[in-house]
Formats: structure tokens, C-alpha cells, sequence
């Protein structure tokens, strides 16, 4: 698929998402869901912190393997049909949910912490690498609901939450509106940083693999003061808001691991906005 049709491009506006889009066969997303396996396999108890902490939080500072999807062209031309030509990559990291685990992510909207100032343009791309059925807790979405602003949130640090501070929308959220966004390997869905959106517990005897990839348009406002970070994909960077990083090569290279906790300790600092410390991010990251 080249780029999204007209079609496709309203549904987006209308609904603050769209899925499913087919972008890896399901050969591919196994091949990469292999690679991910044995970069836990391979490295478990070697590093700092646990492999896992690594691929949930800028998995692309520490090893190749999620680039190779983040940067396939299929992926890229379905983001350029929502934010344009100039495409920068903010964040890329993995939602692991293990076989018959309660892990669940609560209601919120991602631009809640994220420093951009309320700016439309940015997209996250969710790839599945294994079955995201409802039964494996794939994520579901409040059609409509990016429309609203920023509601306010409450920050839990609940175990069971994959989120960075466990954060819930704080008012009521309709669960009769929401729509499941079921995937099979290899598909994906595009959201929106506004909309309302939450998964529940993987009841399946499979993990559940998604490589979570946010997009942002270059010129999009940072709060952070020239402390944040991000790598063109596509186009150019005619802003200079963020620093352009150019991810290594390899896995966990002591040269990845400098560059990764330069880049993920100054962008702590970002979405830690109002926390005593930047320790209590990802308390329930699996
Ligand atoms: O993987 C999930 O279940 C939730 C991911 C999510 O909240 C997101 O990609 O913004």
C-alpha cells in the first residue's frame, strides 16, 4: 500500500484511528518476533537492567532489531498518509504481554505526558509480532474521543499497568463505546495521542508482541527545553527543536548503552513532569 486513501484519511479524522493495516507478512513479523526472543534469550542477566526494561523504553537505542520494522517503507508511507512528507521518530518501544498474564494498560491519552504542547502532529503506530486478539488483550479505542483535550489523569504505579506511571483517565470512561483493535502478526493500527485507549489482561497461551513506534512531525513543539531527542525517517528536519540522534548499530554495544542513557535519562526528566523523582517511571513495565 503506498499511502492511505482519502478514504482512510478521513476514518482517521473521524475516529483518531485506523486498523487494520497490513505491513509485514506474517513470515516477517515471526522473523522479527524471533529476533526480539533471542535478544532476550541472548542477553538476560548480562546488562544493567533487565532486557525487558530495554525493550520497553527506547528499544531502539539498544539494539537494531526494532528499526528494521520501524523504518520499512510499508510502515513509513501509512504515516506519511497522516503526518506529511517530514517524519521523525520520537520513541520505539515493545508492549509485551506474557501468556496468561494480568498485565492490562489503563485508560489514557499518550500526549498527557509527552512535553509537546498540545500538538496534533504526531501518530503512533502499534505493530503486531504476534496475535493481538481480544483474548490476548489487544488495545482498544474510544472512537472520537481525540476530539476532547487532555482530560485529567490520575497516576496509579499499579504492578499490572505496562504504563510509565501507571496512568488512568480520571473520569468516566464508556466501555460500551470502545472498539478492539484486534491484529494479527504482522498488521497494524495507527492512533492518535488524544484519543482514549486502554488493553486488558492476556488470557491466550501466547505472548503478545507489539513494537509501539510514535511518529512526530519535526516541527512539532517541545517542552522540554532542547533536551529531547528524535531520528528522521523521512524528509527533513527544517526545525531543530529536537536533537537528531542516528541510532547504532548492533546489540547493546557498550557505544548503544552510552547513547541510550544520555538520550533516556534526559528524556525522563520530560515525562517525569511533576513527580519527585524520574526513579518512579516504569515501576510496572514488564
Ligand atoms: O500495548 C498496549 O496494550 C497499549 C499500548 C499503548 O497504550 C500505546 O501504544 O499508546
Amino acid at each position: 500500500m503506498p499511502h492511505l486513501t482519502s478514504a482512510q484519511r478521513a476514518q482517521y479524522e473521524r475516529d483518531g484511528f485506523l486498523c487494520p493495516i497490513p505491513v509485514l507478512t506474517s513470515g516477517e513479523a515471526a522473523e522479527n518476533r524471533a529476533l526480539v526472543e533471542g535478544l532476550e534469550r541472548n542477553f538476560e542477566g548480562k546488562l544493567e537492567q533487565p532486557v525487558g526494561s530495554y525493550l520497553r523504553l527506547a528499544s531502539y537505542l539498544a539494539s537494531d532489531v526494532p528499526l528494521r520494522v520501524a523504518r520499512d517503507a510499508r510502515v513509513l508511507d501509512a504515516v506519511e498518509g497522516i503526518l506529511g512528507p517530514d517524519i521523525m521518530m520520537w520513541s520505539c518501544e515493545y508492549f509485551i504481554k506474557e501468556a496468561n498474564s494480568e498485565k492490562i494498560v489503563s485508560w489514557h491519552q499518550d500526549l498527557t505526558y509527552w512535553g509537546m504542547d498540545g500538538s496534533d502532529h504526531e501518530v503512533t503506530a502499534w505493530i503486531a509480532l504476534s496475535d493481538a486478539s481480544e483474548a490476548a488483550g489487544c488495545m482498544k479505542f474510544v472512537p472520537g474521543s481525540h476530539r476532547e483535550q487532555i482530560v485529567p489523569h490520575n497516576d496509579t504505579f499499579s504492578e499490572d499497568n505496562l504504563l510509565s506511571r501507571g496512568q488512568e483517565i480520571a473520569v468516566e470512561v464508556d466501555e460500551g463505546e470502545a472498539v478492539a483493535a484486534a491484529l494479527a502478526p504482522g498488521e497494524m493500527s495507527l492512533h492518535h495521542g488524544r484519543l482514549f485507549h486502554a488493553s486488558g489482561p492476556n488470557t491466550t497461551g501466547d505472548r503478545r508482541i507489539g513494537l509501539v513506534v510514535r511518529f512526530i512531525r519535526p516541527d512539532t513543539p517541545s517542552s522540554g527545553q532542547g533536551k529531547d531527542f528524535g531520528v528522521m525517517m523521512r524528509g527533513v528536519d527544517r526545525h531543530g527543536i529536537r536533537a537528531n540522534i542516528a541510532p547504532l548499530a548492533g546489540d547493546f554495544t557498550p557505544a548503544q548503552m552510552k547513547l541510550y542513557k544520555e538520550v533516556t535519562a534526559t528524556q525522563a526528566e520530560v515525562l517525569a513532569d511533576g513527580l519527585d523523582s524520574a526513579d518512579a517511571l516504569y515501576s510496572g513495565a514488564a
